[in-house]
């Protein structure tokens, strides 16, 4: 029996040692399994205790005090064990978690918003400024607003202006954001002065059209509304959008929905008009159509036109955006070419 429990007691130092050897981060848990082995409900030391009631009794006394001092030692060795792996895992973790404080920051990617997001956001702030308010306008349209109420009869030649993108024969992808101007003049009454701005559709490709662009429509009604009121706001926007050396001129143009309608040019923001590759040597850059609302849209809208005139206006905002990033090619807008888009966001840390 004596020499069960010194063995045992040797079995129970040198397997301790064995799990200390393996230094892994578990040695709680591998002491905690092997404390099991020995003290727990049938572990070896528990069993030796259990047996005590075989050893003749003359003999127990002596032989249980033996086996309790075994226990007792198990259990304190065990505890100290115990206490001992607690720190060594620590340690581990504190090594694996230390953090150099002196390394590079790793920077997060940013995201930005896209050029056109951000020339739309501009021409908005700076048209709300002149007390512009937005007016949120359907993409898809029935040709009783894309065309007939702007008037552009069926049959009419200016349609062949804008090949349209039809859904079936009453609803197409609008044109132009004009579209928007007939739902504003119906549901509110004059004074009007509104934004309308998104996507519009034509069917036309190249490196200055897109099938799918962003226009921005401009419309006021009030009274005594005359050109001149188009040319300052005009001629105030193109300072505020470029320099406040740019000019603008109106030249005669031609839109059914308008009349007098114009083209506006922009005296060139790369040479200040003196001529250079962007303008074509000619000093200006045409960048929208205009014009005073057509009395017949106006009465196709139930405005009284003995007390009431208009203006209106729209811009291609990539044609905007063109001519203030010096951009030769709208596709680079949809391309989603991630060098090309990082560009216009400045973002701090991007790599
Ligand atoms: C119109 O769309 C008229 N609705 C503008 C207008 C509004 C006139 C109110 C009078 C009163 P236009 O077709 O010219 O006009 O287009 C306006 C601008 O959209 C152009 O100056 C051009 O910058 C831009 N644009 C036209 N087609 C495309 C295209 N396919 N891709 C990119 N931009 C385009």
């Amino acid at each position: 029996m004596q020499k069960k429990i010194a063995t045992l007691k040797e079995e129970i130092q040198i397997e301790v040692q064995k799990v200390f050897l393996q230094e892994n981060e578990n040695l709680r848990q591998k002491l905690f399994e092997l404390k099991m082995q020995f003290l727990g409900k049938t572990g070896k030391l528990t069993d030796l205790l259990k047996s005590m009631k075989d050893v003749a009794p003359e003999l127990r006394p002596e032989m249980g005090k033996y086996v309790n001092e075994l226990r007792d030692y198990a259990e304190k060795l065990f505890a100290e064990k115990e206490r001992l792996a607690r720190e060594k895992e620590m340690a581990l973790r504190y090594e694996r978690e230390k953090i150099d404080i002196t390394a590079p920051a790793i920077f997060q990617k940013k995201g930005g918003l896209h050029p056109i997001t951000l020339i739309q956001n501009e021409l908005i702030a700076i048209f709300t400024g002149f007390g512009f308010t937005v007016f949120d306008s359907t993409e898809f349209e029935t040709d009783y607003y894309n065309f007939q109420a702007l008037n552009i009869p069926e049959d009419h030649p200016s349609r062949d202006m804008q090949d349209t993108f039809f859904i079936h024969k009453n609803l197409l992808l609008r044109s132009q954001t004009s579209a928007g101007q007939v739902h504003v003049m119906e549901q509110q009454l004059p004074p009007i002065k509104i934004l309308t701005t998104g996507r519009v559709y034509r069917s036309d490709s190249d490196a200055t059209h897109s099938p799918m662009f962003h226009q921005m429509e401009g419309l006021v009604v009030d009274k005594n509304i005359t050109l001149c009121d188009l040319k300052g706001l005009l001629d105030a926007f193109a300072k505020r959008m470029f320099d406040c050396n740019t000019k603008t001129r109106l030249r005669p143009s031609y839109f059914p929905f308008t009349e007098p309608s114009v083209e506006v040019d922009l005296s060139c923001v790369h040479c200040h008009g003196k001529g250079c590759k962007i303008c074509k040597n000619t000093g200006w850059i045409e960048i929208l159509g205009a014009g005073m609302v057509n009395e017949r849209v106006l009465q196709t809208c139930k405005i009284d036109t003995a007390k009431y005139s208009g203006f209106a206006f729209g811009l291609g905002i990539e044609r905007i955006a063109m001519i203030k990033y010096g951009i030769p090619d709208i596709r680079l807008f949809f391309e989603n070419d991630i060098r090309f888009l990082k560009q216009f966001n400045s973002a701090k840390g991007e790599k």
